[in-house]
């Protein structure tokens, strides 16, 4: 009798004991569920403000369409505009927003033989021809390699075959397939060599790389207003002191992008005189001072949470309405 007490006594112990670990699975689980149904509500949150940055620098873009001037400069209100731009705060969280100017990098699928090998990064290249020449080929609709270059025979012989393009880039990524051309050259230095090309190089240093100079989407010529130093130098075969005096010029007295004081070119006389005439008969051709393609980066926050939503778009203001080419989020 006793003892069928004392097992009774156990098998309640034992029950008691399951039905709270059940108990305590459920609680945990519950929290997990509030947890990531917060998430989720803070992650749609965060792209919606993210969205709303995107859409404000559009408004701003169709604004300066709509002005008067005729050119485009890093001192308008479409580049420079802190209260429609940075750290924007809406009712549960904001955005920051940035936008750049597509024409204000070389367009990969239009640059000549001559501009491809005087552009930063591939310049100072060891396998620079075989780079240059086979980005020609990836290009050319023909099945003829040049020099360095190389086209299907090459492509299909690799352990994962696929054909060379025989047409233009789609996006600026796809340089990864052409023959010759390596994360590093494209993102950052990989010196860690954990192929990972996002998380600098070992001395803590981001150089420029050829992400930051190229673009796929625009007409070919370039802004001379939005241009960096890189990208004029290698319009002038590489000459960095005259690149310096474009900048200088369109700076204005606080030698300076992007301020008030700035005098940006209204023409691209004025930038040819600059270069002078000899042995840069390219580089009239090849300038402009107003742009229709840009690219937006805004990032939407949600107040009290860590949650963050990116969106990355390049629009093209040249029709009405507005055209989104390219959108990513992240
Ligand atoms: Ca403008
Ligand atoms: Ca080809
Ligand atoms: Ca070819
Ligand atoms: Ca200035």
């Amino acid at each position: 009798m006793k003892d069928n007490k004392g097992i009774a006594l156990l098998i309640v112990l034992w029950i008691l004991t399951i039905l709270s670990v059940i108990a305590l699975s459920f609680v945990y689980m519950m929290r997990l569920e509030i947890k990531m149904a917060k998430y989720q509500r803070d992650k749609a949150q965060a792209f919606y403000l993210a969205r709303a940055g995107l859409e404000r620098a559009i408004v701003q873009l169709i604004i300066d369409k709509r002005s008067s001037r005729k050119i485009d400069a890093l001192n308008e209100s479409w580049s420079v505009n802190p209260d429609a731009y940075e750290d924007v705060n809406l009712p549960g969280g904001g955005y920051k927003v940035e936008v750049s100017d597509e024409s204000g990098k070389i367009n990969i699928n239009t640059a000549s033989a001559g501009l491809l090998r005087n552009l930063p990064v591939i310049k100072d290249a060891e396998n620079r021809a075989e780079i240059c020449d086979s980005i020609i080929d990836w290009r050319d609709t023909n099945s003829n390699h040049e020099l360095s270059g190389s086209e299907d025979n090459y492509y299909q012989a690799l352990e994962e075959p696929y054909h060379c393009k025989n047409g233009h880039l789609d996006t600026v990524e796809e340089l990864l397939l052409v023959k010759g051309v390596t994360g590093d050259l494209l993102y950052e230095e990989d010196a860690d060599s954990n192929t990972s090309f996002l998380d600098g190089d070992r001395d803590g240093v981001s150089n420029i790389r050829l992400k930051d100079i190229i673009t796929v989407y625009t007409d070919g010529k370039v802004n001379i207003n939005t241009a960096g130093l890189e990208v004029l130098s290698s319009l002038i075969g590489g000459n960095t002191e005259l690149a310096r005096n474009i900048i200088k010029y369109r700076a204005g007295a606080d030698g300076v992008d992007g301020t008030e004081d700035d005098s940006p070119f209204s023409s691209a006389g004025k930038a040819t005189s600059i270069v002078g005439g000899s042995g840069h008969g390219q580089f009239a051709k090849l300038i402009k001072v107003n742009s229709n393609v840009f690219k937006i980066v805004s990032v939407g926050r949600v107040d009290n949470s860590r949650v963050t939503k990116k969106i990355e778009a390049v629009v093209d203001r040249s029709n009405s309405p507005l055209k989104i080419i390219y959108y990513r989020e992240n």
